[in-house]
């Protein structure tokens, strides 16, 4: 087997035989081990439809002594597997390159318990945010992260990326609050680091090896997470600017004047808002402006919290920064406003393929590349925006062209790692490295601490099995 679209050869791992699928089968049942072509294709291609697998097998355990039972054998076998969660990740690490074996964790979806004084959730790593959120809030709280993808990701997939989303800014990212973890190493040993304390300084730190792996180190089965208290008022703004200079003056002012009970502040571009707007054919709150701001805050007092935002509103109108804007409070408008800023990311597939960068940088020069990509494309592409998390320094730039070319591919990459390296940001804020951008990760690691996770992952996984061809940059 060789991939011809990416132009690499498949490693030397065991090919699944009949014998194989019988042990799976008397581990699982017949049910679920999937072996039809029709049944596995799905599995086998990512929601962006850019990376295409060759899977014959898929294999969906309920618990963690299956999954153990399944890579211990896998391990001795020499069968590489493709750890998958909700399959929403969006750099090519949750489908198989080439045949691995797809463990699939949809199964694996019991929340076990919800402690509510400390709100500490524990359950197991397939269940959907979406859903976990919903439990949370029945018991007054909420998931510390949120994004579009909630409906289908797996809290598993979020650890394991360590996804960031709508609103870090508040509620910080998964390293603070994942308190423990239950992970199965490659060769089917369960590493047991499901505390539930906030603090525990005893020892190494194990359980953040498994955050932001992206299932390269282990496969995550358990995760214990802190959830904050759900806020008894919530109010959004969405507000149109003038100029980047200006979102970022906002920043400033919504920090100063919201302080404590800011919990999002995000913006979007024209293009990203209007591109959104045409192809959902969903109406925009407010005219049009060359930049849009989504400030939420989450607070206890909604009298106290909307009369902040408003009058943040009316200082910032009468400063120029805010030209114009609409501040909601009722839940059906709030999901509204929030609906369109969720669906930028899939808008702009409407229109033809879209290369997507997901990148840290300096506030200052946060919104730079926008520009200047669109000047290196000229009328090339379709429509390029920028949007994102800009209270988090996490800008997403989005590039349409008609069709998928190889030139402008390789006109993008490695350019565009090349002007974050300078600028010295990061070439992957949130989404990980997954397959797609494995070959680049050196713009933003130094060669020490490459070769630090090439150790780590010998130590783990030395035969290689788990997610081969991703993260770690290919040796040639
Ligand atoms: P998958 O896509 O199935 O897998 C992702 C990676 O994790 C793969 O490498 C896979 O092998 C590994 N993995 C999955 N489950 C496990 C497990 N149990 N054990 C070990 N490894 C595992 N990301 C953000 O950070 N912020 C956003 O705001 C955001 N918004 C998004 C919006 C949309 C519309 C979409 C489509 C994606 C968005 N993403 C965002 C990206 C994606 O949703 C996240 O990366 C998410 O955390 C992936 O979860 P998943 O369950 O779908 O994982
Ligand atoms: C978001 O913030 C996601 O909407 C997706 O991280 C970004 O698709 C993208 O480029
Ligand atoms: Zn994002």
């Amino acid at each position: 087997l060789s991939s011809e679209k990416y132009n690499m050869s498949r490693k030397s791992f065991g090919s699944v035989e009949s014998s194989d699928v019988n042990f799976f089968k008397s581990i699982l049942g017949d049910d679920r081990v999937l072996t039809d072509e029709g049944d596995v294709q799905p599995y086998n291609v990512d929601w962006l439809q850019h990376c295409r697998g060759q899977s014959k097998v898929v294999l969906k355990p309920k618990t963690t002594q299956e999954v153990s039972k399944i890579l211990s054998y896998c391990n001795q076998k020499k069968l590489a597997v493709c750890p998958q969660g909700g399959n929403t990740g969006l750099v090519g690490g949750s489908v198989p390159v080439f045949d691995e074996i797809v463990l699939h964790l949809g199964l694996m979806n019991k929340v076990l318990s919800l402690d509510e004084i400390s709100g500490v959730l524990l359950c197991e790593s397939g269940c959907i945010l979406e859903n976990l959120d919903s439990h949370a809030r029945e018991h007054n709280f909420i998931m510390p992260l949120d994004l579009g993808a909630k409906g289908s990701c797996h809290i598993g997939g979020n650890v394991s990326t360590n996804a960031g989303g709508l609103r870090l800014l508040r509620y910080g990212n998964l390293h603070g609050s994942l308190l423990g973890i239950e992970a199965v190493k490659a060769d089917g040993t369960i590493i047991d680091c499901l505390g539930t304390l906030k603090k525990d300084n005893t020892g190494y730190h194990l359980k953040h090896l498994f955050v932001g792996s992206e299932g390269t180190l282990g496969v995550v089965t358990k995760v214990a997470i802190h959830c904050p208290i759900m806020p008894k008022a919530v109010t959004l703004g969405y507000f149109g600017v003038e100029s980047f200079e200006n979102v970022l003056r906002l920043l400033k002012a919504a920090k100063l004047s919201l302080g404590e009970i800011l919990s999002a502040f995000e913006m979007a571009d024209f293009d990203a808002i209007t591109t959104t707007t045409k192809n959902f054919k969903i109406s925009n709150p407010i005219s049009d402006y060359p930049f849009y701001v989504l400030i939420e805050t989450h607070g206890s007092h909604e009298g106290h919290d909307s009369e902040k935002l408003n009058q943040f509103l009316e200082e910032q109108m009468a400063s120029g920064l805010i030209l114009d804007g609409t501040i909601a409070s009722e839940p059906a408008k709030i999901q509204s406003i929030w609906g369109l800023r969720e669906s930028i990311p899939s808008a702009g597939l409407r229109d033809g393929y879209v290369f997507k960068y997901d990148v840290s940088l300096p506030l200052q020069h946060f919104y730079r590349l926008v520009p200047q990509l669109r000047a290196k494309l000229g009328d090339r592409a379709s429509v390029v925006y920028g949007y994102g998390h800009v209270g988090d320094g996490n800008i997403h730039i989005n590039l349409t062209v008609p069709e998928y070319t190889k030139e402008i591919h390789s006109e993008l990459e490695p350019y565009i790692f090349e002007e974050v390296s300078k600028l010295k940001g990061s070439i992957s804020a949130e989404h990980g490295i997954g397959f797609s951008k494995r070959n680049y990760v050196q713009y933003s690691k130094d060669q020490s601490a490459l070769h630090l996770m090439r150790e780590l992952k010998q130590l783990m996984d030395p035969n290689g099995i788990l997610n081969p061809y991703k993260v770690l940059p290919e040796v040639k």
